[in-house]
């Protein structure tokens, strides 16, 4: 058992180093990082593409989407106007380190102003592997069910943005915002949180002005 937890944690630290070495990376070619995570179907993709049509020409965004196999969601991103990076873990549950730096090498980060990773579909292991990315969004949906943050509190816990996405779906889905909402707050006390829906475009702007001011901040010089 010790020897076993030995194993995960310098896996971890070793991941961690490669992190720093990302954020690096990205801070050298003055690039903003998010972090996507959430469950599958939660809307990681339809977020990308709804962020796209409203900041193309204005923000230039590279997208590197995480999966255990395909390029689907790559092909989205890159539909949408993205420059678009596929990596499929091959099974593995979560984006880590080093696979970030792969595809950082594939993409001319001069030309980028923020950068979206989309993790696997994962409340659990997503968590736990540092990417190098400034911050993390989790994307909670309203069909998955209002219990989620008491249920996976290590993801609600290590997030710095939180989307609430498909409330269109409110009036047709047992989901009890005010008992969600109270479960984040214990988590992650003040946590920014944008109610929106992808389909249709209700709170989106709310979003999309976070974003802005987010990579405004880190603007290149
Ligand atoms: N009703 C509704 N459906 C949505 C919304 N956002 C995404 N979807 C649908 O949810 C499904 C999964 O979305 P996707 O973006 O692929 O999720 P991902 O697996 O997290 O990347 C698709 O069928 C989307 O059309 C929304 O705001 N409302
Ligand atoms: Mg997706």
């Amino acid at each position: 058992m010790t020897q076993r937890v030995q194993v995960v944690e310098n896996i971890l630290s070793a991941n961690d180093r490669v992190a720093l070495e990302n954020r690096q990376t990205l801070d050298a070619a003055g690039v903003y990082a998010l972090n996507f995570m959430a469950s599958p179907g939660a809307g990681k993709t339809s977020l990308i593409e709804q962020t796209l049509r409203r900041i193309f020409g204005e923000i230039r965004i590279a997208v590197v989407d995480g999966d255990i196999a395909t390029s689907i969601d790559a092909n989205r991103a890159a539909a949408a106007g993205a420059l678009a990076v596929q990596i499929n873990t091959g099974g593995e549950c979560h984006l880590d380190a080093v696979m970030l730096k792969n595809a950082l090498a594939q993409i001319d980060l001069g030309g980028v102003d923020l950068l979206i990773v989309e993790n696997v579909g994962n409340l659990i292991c997503p968590a736990s592997f540092q990417l190098g990315t400034h911050q993390s969004v989790l994307i909670a949906s309203v069909p998955e069910g209002d219990d989620k943050a008491y249920k996976y509190p290590g993801m609600y816990q290590g997030v710095d943005a939180l989307v609430i996405n498909k409330i269109d779906l409110l009036p047709y889905v047992t989901f009890d915002m005010g008992y969600f909402r109270r479960g984040v707050e214990i988590l992650n006390p003040g946590l920014v949180t944008f109610p929106l829906s992808c389909k249709t475009g209700e709170g989106i702007e709310r979003w999309i002005a976070w974003l802005r001011k987010q990579v405004g901040s880190r603007k290149k010089a």
